[in-house]
């Protein structure tokens, strides 16, 4: 009888999408290496043995939030010893004119007025014009929406007419209402979520899209939660990439250890061979390890994102990562697993590609 990665491998020949039930028994194979080739093959054929970075800054300018979700460290209260609110200056002082990107989320605050929203991304956009702003998750713009009053497209419209670019992927969790009712039972929910990235996509908005996993999900609620992604993207085709990101114990202790290098590996692999639409699936180092992050290049993974300046949401989980990168280690990562660097923006167009040692622009 053929084998599962004999089935998917004629599969991928033949540019025949994947099943859930074929995605599902992926995640049963211990033949991790041929797993990983078979997701490389579809990589290559879209990006050769290319691999994506940017310079980028990640801005998080407060951790205060309405919201308590189980999972999270990073959330806090105003008054807590932790709380922090950072100013204009504050979040322009993190922006410089080598970034190409900001991206910006933060915790629902209960009191910033809708004008510091506006007002911050116009100041960047004033003082920096080259980078381009990546900011605020569908739960941010859910938040917005209901607290002043406006319609999504009001909110997001207002938004791109001060200088957003794109949306990040963030918020959307596990698309599952039995997780969402143990960690998240106050957050939105799949419908809502996926109903801000089609709008976003509609008004001419890209987004990105995430999945937060290695806590009580089962493989079933992965493959349907990336499959819920392959619908929008058929949909919209607003999405540019796919993050797996992997949960951080911290001191929620949702779990007791951090999903396994394999997982995070198949986690890539079947995502590249599921995501047949979606252009780039990012293997984020600051969950995965540098070491493992450069690995998942190899297993269908195209970009490992970025410098980042400071990041604090998984850093508040206690993650072991640094909080930034140079450019100069993100190429190195990158040629030691055999790719070649290309520096991009944050609507994945080409900035420099360095080839052979040289910088080819
Ligand atoms: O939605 C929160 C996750 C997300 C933890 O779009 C945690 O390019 C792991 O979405 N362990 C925010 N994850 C970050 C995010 C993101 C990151 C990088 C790039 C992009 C992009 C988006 O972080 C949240 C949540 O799913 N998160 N706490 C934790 N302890």
């Amino acid at each position: 009888m053929e084998s599962i990665l004999e089935r998917v491998s004629g599969k991928v020949d033949r540019t025949e999408r994947l099943t859930r039930d074929e995605a599902l028994e992926l995640f049963q194979t211990g033949e991790i290496l041929a797993l990983g080739r078979l997701a490389d093959r579809v990589k290559q054929a879209r990006w050769a043995n290319r691999a994506h970075f940017v310079l980028n800054r990640q801005i998080n300018p407060t951790n205060v939030c309405v919201l308590s979700c189980r999972f999270c460290d990073f959330a806090t209260k105003r008054g807590r010893p932790n709380a922090y609110e950072m100013t204009l200056e504050e979040v322009l002082a993190r922006c410089d004119e080598r970034i190409r990107e900001v991206h910006i989320v933060g915790g629902l605050h209960p009191d910033w007025p809708w004008h510091y929203y506006v007002g911050m991304l116009r100041a960047i956009k004033a003082r920096f014009p080259q980078v381009q702003i990546k900011a605020f998750t569908a739960v941010e713009i859910d938040f917005f929406s209901k607290k002043f009053r406006l319609s999504v497209e009001e909110v997001l419209g207002q938004l791109k007419a001060a200088g957003l670019d794109a949306l990040p992927g963030g918020g959307a969790e596990v698309f599952s209402e039995r997780v969402r009712k143990a960690l998240f039972p106050f957050k939105i929910g799949v419908p809502r979520w996926l109903e801000i990235h089609r709008i976003a996509h509609r008004l001419g908005i890209p987004t990105n899209s995430t999945l937060l996993y290695g806590h009580m999900e089962t493989h079933e609620e992965r493959v349907d939660h990336i499959l819920k992604l392959r619908g929008l993207q058929d949909e919209t085709g607003g999405l540019m990439s796919f993050i797996p990101l992997a949960y951080q114990v911290g001191r929620t202790r949702v779990v007791e250890r951090q999903a396994s290098a394999i997982e995070d590996l198949k986690t890539i692999a079947i995502a590249r061979l599921l995501l047949d639409n979606v252009p780039h699936i990012k293997a984020y180092w600051v969950t995965m390890g540098e070491e493992i992050a450069s690995i998942a290049l190899s297993f269908g993974a195209d970009d490992l994102d970025g410098t980042i300046g400071e990041e604090r949401i998984m850093h508040a989980a206690d993650a072991a990562t640094p909080v930034t990168q140079t450019r100069e280690r993100l190429i190195e990562l990158i040629r030691e697993a055999g790719c070649v660097p290309v520096e991009r923006d944050a609507l994945y167009n080409t900035v420099t590609i360095y080839e052979n040692g040289h910088a080819l622009v």
